[in-house]
């Protein structure tokens, strides 16, 4: 019988077989690993699939119990979009500007996905509907996708609705997120940790209101867009904007390297669209090496990790009250008040065998 033929680095020859040997079981493991976990949904997700995208932010949007297992499956996905969170008051221009923002850079030939969160649409309709009506510019557009999150339905859990939501679109291999959020509360702040840099849009209007504006909100900027610049007193709040920043009342602790720009914008018209993207793509630049932005990144994680396991358990802890006798008649008696719920929980807590 005729020797089985070389292989071209004889002298390595057993090394070279361990090792096809080792990835193919790796890739055998990884694949019944995925069989069991993956939702089928990311799968088609990840090879382009728009629908499935949809349905998947959809549970997502819903912290559906399987939420961390899409998350996870994920994970190999990530890293790859430049993050634009976009804020300010509501009427300010916000969506008018991420509009001219999808249009720029599909010029470009970048695949956007945006995530607007707008607490009040759900209960007027009217925020909603508005920002619908223009994203029909753009619905047709097969590498532009928008979804608008409202806060209900979320359980409080609106960052993370929204943090999660830009990953997926991060896993679709979008080019650029952009996260529009208005600037009024703490959650709809909370939600712009995820961006590499924020836009802080402001009018001439708020000229007369900038030392009440929440502190939050100018401290949140990387770079102000002072936006409805053919309005009067447009210079008047960018020269306040810029001695505020002279001040040092707007840097950010450890980010002293990069000065924050105050842009004059026309988003109607789309005027000064171009040096706004330019700048965030700097700006993106600067983060990825700025080891005050990494250590932000180490902290908000560490803080994932708690409330992903927070989730997870409380998901296990409903369930557990649903399919189980003894406990419901637990709940059932402080539901009447019979004893109360911190009693309940600590008779409980005595009672779980909880090790990690
Ligand atoms: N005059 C003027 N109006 C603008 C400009 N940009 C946006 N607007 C208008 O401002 C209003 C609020 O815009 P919108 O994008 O919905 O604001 P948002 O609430 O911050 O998202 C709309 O009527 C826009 O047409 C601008 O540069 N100049
Ligand atoms: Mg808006």
């Amino acid at each position: 019988m005729e020797p089985p033929p070389q292989r071209r680095f004889a002298a390595d020859g057993p090394a070279v077989h361990i090792f096809d040997f080792t990835i193919l079981h790796c890739f055998i493991f990884f694949l019944l690993l995925i069989a069991k976990k993956m939702n089928p949904l990311v799968p088609k997700m990840l090879s382009g699939d728009r629908t499935a995208l949809a349905r998947l932010i959809t549970h997502i949007e819903s912290r559906a119990p399987e939420t961390p297992e899409i998350l996870a499956s994920i994970s190999k996905h990530l890293g790859r979009a430049q993050i634009v969170g976009i804020t300010g008051p509501p009427g300010a221009g916000k969506s008018t500007l991420v509009d001219q923002l999808i249009v720029y850079y599909r010029k470009q030939n970048k695949k956007v996905g945006v995530v607007a969160v707008d607490p009040t649409s759900p209960f007027t309709g009217g925020a909603l509907l508005g920002d619908r009506i223009r994203m029909m510019n753009h619905a047709e557009d097969e590498n532009g996708f928008i979804r608008s999150l409202g806060s209900r339905g979320a359980h409080g859990g609106l960052s993370r609705a929204t943090r999660d939501v830009v990953r997926l679109f991060d896993a679709f291999g979008m080019d650029v997120v952009v996260l529009e959020t208005v600037g009024v509360g703490q959650t709809e702040m909370d939600v712009l940790e995820v961006s590499h840099s924020t836009v802080v849009v402001l009018t001439p209007e708020s000229g007369d209101t900038i030392q009440t504006l929440k502190a939050g909100l100018l401290e949140a900027a990387d770079v102000f867009a002072v936006n409805k610049s053919d309005r009067e007193g447009a210079l008047k709040i960018q020269h306040e904007l810029m001695s505020m920043i002279e001040m040092g009342y707007s840097s950010h602790p450890g980010d002293e390297d990069w000065e924050i720009p105050v842009l004059s914008i026309q988003a109607n018209k789309g005027v000064g669209i171009q040096e706004l993207a330019e700048t965030l793509a700097q700006h993106y630049k600067f983060v990825t090496h700025n080891k005050a932005h990494q250590a932000k990144q180490e902290k908000v994680r560490s803080e994932e990790l708690l409330e992903i396991l927070e989730e997870i358990l409380a998901h296990s802890l409903r369930e557990a009250f649903s399919k189980n006798a003894s406990l419901n008649k637990i709940l059932e008696e402080v539901k009447k008040g019979k004893r109360s719920a911190y009693d309940a929980a600590l008779e409980l807590k005595s009672k779980m065998s909880f090790k990690i």
